[in-house]
Protein backbone atom coordinates (compact mmCIF):
# COMPACT_ATOMS: atom_id res chain seq x y z
CA UNK A 1 0.00 0.00 0.00
CA UNK A 2 1.66 3.71 -0.91
CA UNK A 3 2.16 5.56 1.99
CA UNK A 4 -0.11 8.74 2.68
CA UNK A 5 0.96 12.31 1.78
CA UNK A 6 2.54 14.43 3.74
CA UNK A 7 0.85 18.03 4.94
CA UNK A 8 3.18 20.68 3.34
CA UNK A 9 3.76 23.59 4.57
CA UNK A 10 5.86 26.36 2.29
CA UNK A 11 7.76 28.73 3.40
CA UNK A 12 8.25 31.57 0.70
CA UNK A 13 7.84 34.92 -0.59
CA UNK A 14 6.11 35.82 -3.73
CA UNK A 15 8.91 37.00 -5.66
CA UNK A 16 10.73 34.08 -4.79
CA UNK A 17 11.26 32.25 -7.80
CA UNK A 18 13.03 29.22 -5.80
CA UNK A 19 9.47 29.35 -4.06
CA UNK A 20 7.70 28.91 -7.39
CA UNK A 21 10.04 25.97 -8.16
CA UNK A 22 8.30 23.92 -5.43
CA UNK A 23 4.59 25.40 -5.20
CA UNK A 24 4.94 24.56 -9.06
CA UNK A 25 5.85 21.05 -8.41
CA UNK A 26 3.13 20.53 -6.11
CA UNK A 27 0.60 21.91 -7.65
CA UNK A 28 1.82 19.66 -11.15
CA UNK A 29 1.70 16.78 -8.64
CA UNK A 30 -2.01 17.45 -7.68
CA UNK A 31 -0.79 18.38 -4.01
CA UNK A 32 -1.58 21.26 -1.95
CA UNK A 33 0.13 23.55 0.35
CA UNK A 34 -0.30 25.89 3.22
CA UNK A 35 1.58 29.39 2.02
CA UNK A 36 4.05 30.61 4.95
CA UNK A 37 4.45 34.01 3.60
CA UNK A 38 7.72 35.17 5.04
CA UNK A 39 9.13 38.63 5.40
CA UNK A 40 11.93 38.23 3.58
CA UNK A 41 12.22 42.05 2.31
CA UNK A 42 11.90 42.82 6.30
CA UNK A 43 14.73 40.82 6.41
CA UNK A 44 13.25 38.02 8.66
CA UNK A 45 15.40 34.91 7.36
CA UNK A 46 18.65 37.26 8.10
CA UNK A 47 17.66 37.46 11.58
CA UNK A 48 19.22 34.34 14.52
CA UNK A 49 16.49 33.39 15.42
CA UNK A 50 14.98 32.51 12.09
CA UNK A 51 18.11 31.02 11.32
CA UNK A 52 18.20 28.67 14.62
CA UNK A 53 14.43 27.65 14.05
CA UNK A 54 13.62 27.58 10.46
CA UNK A 55 16.95 27.11 8.46
CA UNK A 56 20.44 27.82 9.34
CA UNK A 57 21.24 28.44 5.90
CA UNK A 58 19.05 31.67 5.82
CA UNK A 59 17.42 30.66 2.78
CA UNK A 60 13.81 30.74 1.08
CA UNK A 61 12.31 28.19 0.39
CA UNK A 62 11.90 25.93 3.72
CA UNK A 63 9.36 22.88 2.79
CA UNK A 64 7.90 21.19 5.73
CA UNK A 65 6.39 17.79 5.04
CA UNK A 66 4.87 17.10 8.48
CA UNK A 67 6.63 19.57 10.52
CA UNK A 68 10.33 17.94 9.38
CA UNK A 69 12.07 21.07 7.34
CA UNK A 70 13.65 20.89 4.12
CA UNK A 71 15.51 23.21 2.35
CA UNK A 72 17.36 23.20 -1.10
CA UNK A 73 15.31 22.92 -4.26
CA UNK A 74 17.11 20.42 -6.36
CA UNK A 75 17.30 17.51 -3.64
CA UNK A 76 13.38 18.66 -2.73
CA UNK A 77 12.24 18.23 -6.61
CA UNK A 78 13.63 14.69 -6.05
CA UNK A 79 12.49 13.70 -3.66
CA UNK A 80 9.17 14.50 -5.03
CA UNK A 81 9.56 13.34 -8.17
CA UNK A 82 10.37 9.80 -6.66
CA UNK A 83 7.53 10.09 -4.49
CA UNK A 84 4.61 11.17 -6.50
CA UNK A 85 6.62 8.98 -9.66
CA UNK A 86 5.87 12.15 -11.91
CA UNK A 87 8.64 14.57 -13.88
CA UNK A 88 11.92 12.44 -13.05
CA UNK A 89 13.89 10.20 -14.31
CA UNK A 90 13.07 6.82 -15.72
CA UNK A 91 16.60 5.74 -16.79
CA UNK A 92 20.19 6.50 -15.10
CA UNK A 93 20.96 8.35 -18.18
CA UNK A 94 17.85 10.07 -17.96
CA UNK A 95 18.57 10.79 -14.01
CA UNK A 96 22.14 11.87 -14.94
CA UNK A 97 20.51 14.46 -17.53
CA UNK A 98 18.38 15.57 -15.06
CA UNK A 99 20.68 16.41 -12.07
CA UNK A 100 23.10 17.84 -14.74
CA UNK A 101 20.79 20.72 -15.70
CA UNK A 102 19.40 20.95 -11.86
CA UNK A 103 23.37 22.12 -10.92
CA UNK A 104 23.91 24.13 -14.20
CA UNK A 105 20.40 25.99 -13.33
CA UNK A 106 21.23 26.03 -9.19
CA UNK A 107 24.81 27.38 -10.26
CA UNK A 108 24.52 29.35 -13.34
CA UNK A 109 21.02 30.72 -14.57
CA UNK A 110 18.73 30.80 -11.37
CA UNK A 111 21.87 31.78 -9.15
CA UNK A 112 22.86 34.73 -11.57
CA UNK A 113 19.20 35.54 -13.03
CA UNK A 114 17.42 35.43 -8.97
CA UNK A 115 20.06 38.09 -7.86
CA UNK A 116 19.93 40.22 -11.05
CA UNK A 117 16.37 40.66 -10.91
CA UNK A 118 15.87 41.13 -7.30
CA UNK A 119 18.71 43.44 -7.59
CA UNK A 120 17.13 45.66 -10.83
CA UNK A 121 13.48 44.94 -9.77
CA UNK A 122 13.02 44.99 -5.90
CA UNK A 123 16.15 47.12 -5.36
CA UNK A 124 15.97 51.26 -4.93
CA UNK A 125 19.26 52.10 -6.34
CA UNK A 126 20.97 48.72 -7.98
CA UNK A 127 24.85 49.44 -8.71
CA UNK A 128 24.74 49.70 -12.22
CA UNK A 129 28.18 47.91 -13.24
CA UNK A 130 26.59 45.22 -10.86
CA UNK A 131 23.85 45.12 -13.34
CA UNK A 132 25.77 44.91 -15.92
CA UNK A 133 27.83 42.15 -15.02
CA UNK A 134 25.36 39.93 -14.07
CA UNK A 135 23.51 40.53 -17.70
CA UNK A 136 26.29 39.96 -19.21
CA UNK A 137 26.40 36.42 -17.73
CA UNK A 138 22.62 35.93 -17.58
CA UNK A 139 22.97 36.56 -21.57
CA UNK A 140 25.69 33.65 -21.67
CA UNK A 141 23.18 31.53 -20.25
CA UNK A 142 19.98 32.05 -21.99
CA UNK A 143 22.07 31.27 -25.45
CA UNK A 144 23.09 28.56 -24.23
CA UNK A 145 19.58 26.85 -22.78
CA UNK A 146 18.11 28.57 -26.16
CA UNK A 147 20.65 26.47 -28.51
CA UNK A 148 19.77 23.36 -26.10
CA UNK A 149 16.27 23.55 -26.60
CA UNK A 150 15.95 24.36 -30.62
CA UNK A 151 16.15 20.75 -31.17
CA UNK A 152 14.10 19.17 -28.13
CA UNK A 153 11.13 19.98 -26.56
CA UNK A 154 11.96 20.02 -22.81
CA UNK A 155 15.36 19.92 -21.39
CA UNK A 156 15.94 16.21 -21.46
CA UNK A 157 13.59 15.47 -24.07
CA UNK A 158 10.32 14.55 -25.49
CA UNK A 159 8.60 14.96 -21.71
CA UNK A 160 8.93 17.75 -19.30
CA UNK A 161 11.23 17.04 -15.42
CA UNK A 162 12.30 18.72 -12.33
CA UNK A 163 14.92 20.30 -14.24
CA UNK A 164 12.14 21.78 -16.62
CA UNK A 165 10.44 22.96 -13.48
CA UNK A 166 13.62 24.48 -11.69
CA UNK A 167 15.38 26.01 -15.06
CA UNK A 168 11.48 27.77 -16.01
CA UNK A 169 10.85 29.25 -12.58
CA UNK A 170 12.57 32.48 -12.85
CA UNK A 171 11.84 32.72 -16.29
CA UNK A 172 8.09 32.87 -15.99
CA UNK A 173 7.59 36.22 -14.01
CA UNK A 174 6.22 39.04 -15.25
CA UNK A 175 8.83 39.95 -17.76
CA UNK A 176 9.43 43.60 -16.56
CA UNK A 177 11.15 42.67 -13.58
CA UNK A 178 13.80 41.22 -15.18
CA UNK A 179 13.52 42.77 -18.49
CA UNK A 180 13.92 39.98 -21.36
CA UNK A 181 11.61 40.08 -23.86
CA UNK A 182 12.53 35.83 -24.75
CA UNK A 183 9.98 36.12 -27.42
CA UNK A 184 11.97 37.94 -28.99
CA UNK A 185 15.60 37.57 -27.90
CA UNK A 186 15.39 33.61 -27.15
CA UNK A 187 12.80 32.11 -29.28
CA UNK A 188 13.18 28.41 -28.41
CA UNK A 189 13.76 28.98 -24.75
CA UNK A 190 10.42 31.57 -24.90
CA UNK A 191 8.21 28.39 -26.52
CA UNK A 192 9.16 25.90 -24.25
CA UNK A 193 7.92 27.94 -21.76
CA UNK A 194 4.54 28.43 -23.66
CA UNK A 195 4.91 24.29 -23.69
CA UNK A 196 5.47 24.55 -19.62
CA UNK A 197 2.45 26.27 -19.22
CA UNK A 198 0.26 24.33 -21.11
CA UNK A 199 0.40 21.51 -18.69
CA UNK A 200 -2.32 20.55 -16.83
CA UNK A 201 -2.88 22.68 -13.65
CA UNK A 202 0.15 25.07 -14.34
CA UNK A 203 -0.38 28.58 -13.02
CA UNK A 204 1.85 31.73 -12.83
CA UNK A 205 3.94 32.49 -10.15
CA UNK A 206 1.99 35.26 -8.54
CA UNK A 207 -1.26 32.79 -8.80
CA UNK A 208 0.15 30.49 -6.71
CA UNK A 209 2.39 32.39 -4.10
CA UNK A 210 -0.21 34.84 -2.66
CA UNK A 211 0.65 37.74 -0.53
CA UNK A 212 1.91 40.90 0.31
CA UNK A 213 4.51 41.93 -2.17
CA UNK A 214 7.57 43.83 -2.54
CA UNK A 215 7.75 47.23 -3.70
CA UNK A 216 8.84 46.74 -7.78
CA UNK A 217 10.89 49.92 -9.30
CA UNK A 218 10.69 49.13 -12.60
N1 LIG B 1 19.96 26.80 -3.91
C1 LIG B 1 18.88 27.30 -3.08
C2 LIG B 1 18.71 28.79 -3.36
C3 LIG B 1 17.77 29.46 -2.39
C4 LIG B 1 17.90 30.96 -2.43
O1 LIG B 1 18.94 31.53 -2.81
N2 LIG B 1 16.85 31.64 -1.99
C5 LIG B 1 16.86 33.07 -1.95
C6 LIG B 1 15.46 33.61 -2.05
S1 LIG B 1 14.62 33.09 -3.51
C7 LIG B 1 17.44 33.50 -0.63
O2 LIG B 1 16.92 33.12 0.39
N3 LIG B 1 18.50 34.30 -0.64
C8 LIG B 1 19.10 34.81 0.53
C9 LIG B 1 20.57 35.06 0.37
O3 LIG B 1 21.14 34.70 -0.67
O4 LIG B 1 21.12 35.63 1.30
C10 LIG B 1 17.61 26.51 -3.36
O5 LIG B 1 17.51 25.93 -4.45
O6 LIG B 1 16.74 26.42 -2.49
Amino acid sequence: MSQPSPTYRLHYFPESGNSYKLALMLTLCGQTFEPVWTDFGGGVTRTPEWRATVNEMGEIPVLEEDGQRLTQTAPILLQLAARYGLFGGETEAETFEILRWLFWDNHKLTGYMATYRYMRAFTPSADQAVLAFLRKRIDDYLGILNGHLADRPFAIGDRPTIADISMMAYLSFPRHEAGYDLAVSHPAVNAWLLRMAALPGWKAPYDLLPGKRLHCYV
